[in-house]
């Protein structure tokens, strides 16, 4: 089993990162925080968090910067989709191939620019339906118990299975899934439907509920792509797993949602950007995940 598993590196500190940075520490693992950009931080770090029964945590993460990167042993990337490259891009070169680059965001599209960039290190895709709320600056709610899976997504990572293991004693559930890539498509189709419609409305992911035709619609014009990717299950079963995500999450704002009406950019370009792509190249029309495109870069951009 590789050394080190039990010190976390992590880039990106929003609301997931947040409370998978507590989440560890309360499990016993070292917690780094690593900052690649010139933005200032206030020392010491103090983050406050809160789990799912409503008790309140703090800790004091360590504080790292691109000059440290040889001591990193473990790095969990969890910025937004589009912040990837930038964020890592400073750590070519610098990073030590050995350590593994754990990827966690929302949208798919950003492996293979890792993978050019990282050539030797060990890289793993995780995806999370955790629900998590950033309260301020160092303040993080954990907002809804789910399922963690990490797996391979190049033959360096295989020897980092162990790794599952040691999530899965301070997460909900976790768990190694050698079909990683499903896992992503499937978290990939949720928030193509659930996202842009509920940015774009300013509701509630329980709003879909009363929408169910779109979200059939939407659903219906994924399959062919989805059966191109391997992904079995028929349109009953895309609608209610979208469905079953809504009501599980009814009362919580979409990540899309709340980016847009905090006026930041949306992972648009990762989530239904990437499946507009893949459908290009498979020569697939979809208009209507076309227009919510639109629709959202429209109301992104003032
Ligand atoms: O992942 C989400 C997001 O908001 O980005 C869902 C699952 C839709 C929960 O809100």
């Amino acid at each position: 089993m590789p050394r080190h598993l039990d010190h976390w590196t992590l880039l990106g500190c929003g609301a997931l990162g947040g409370v998978l940075a507590g989440l560890l520490a309360e499990a016993g693992n070292q917690v780094s925080l690593l900052r690649t950009n010139d933005a200032e931080v206030r020392l010491p770090l103090q983050l406050s968090w809160w789990d799912l029964q409503g008790h309140e945590h703090h800790f004091e993460p360590d504080f790292l910067q691109t000059k440290d990167a040889a001591n990193i042993r473990l790095l969990l990337v969890t910025t937004k989709a589009y912040q990837v490259q930038s964020a890592l891009e400073p750590l070519i070169g610098q990073l030590p191939s050995a350590t593994p680059i754990l990827l966690l965001h929302n949208g798919m599209g950003t492996e293979s620019w890792v993978r050019r960039a990282f050539p030797d290190n060990p890289l793993l895709l995780m995806v999370t339906s955790n629900g998590a709320l950033r309260l301020g600056s160092e303040a993080f709610r954990h907002t809804g118990a789910g399922e963690t899976w990490i797996g391979p997504a190049n033959a360096a990572a295989r020897a980092w299975q162990p790794l599952a293991e040691l999530l899965a004693r301070a997460l909900p559930h976790a768990g190694w899934s050698e079909a990683i890539h499903h896992k992503q498509w499937e978290k990939l189709v949720i928030n193509a439907v659930i996202n842009p419609l509920t940015a774009l409305s300013g509701e509630r992911n329980g709003s879909l509920l009363q929408r169910q035709d779109e979200v059939e619609a939407l659903c219906e014009e994924l399959l062919p792509l989805l059966q191109r990717h391997g992904l079995s299950g028929d349109l009953a079963y895309w609608r209610d797993k979208v469905l079953q995500v809504a009501r599980l999450t009814a009362d919580n704002y979409s990540s899309m949602q709340q980016d847009l009406a905090c006026g930041r950019p949306s992972e648009i370009d990762f989530i239904t950007g990437f499946v507009l792509r893949e459908a290009q190249e498979a020569k697939l029309h979809l208009p209507l995940h076309q227009q919510l495109y639109q629709a959202i870069k429209a109301k992104e951009t003032p």
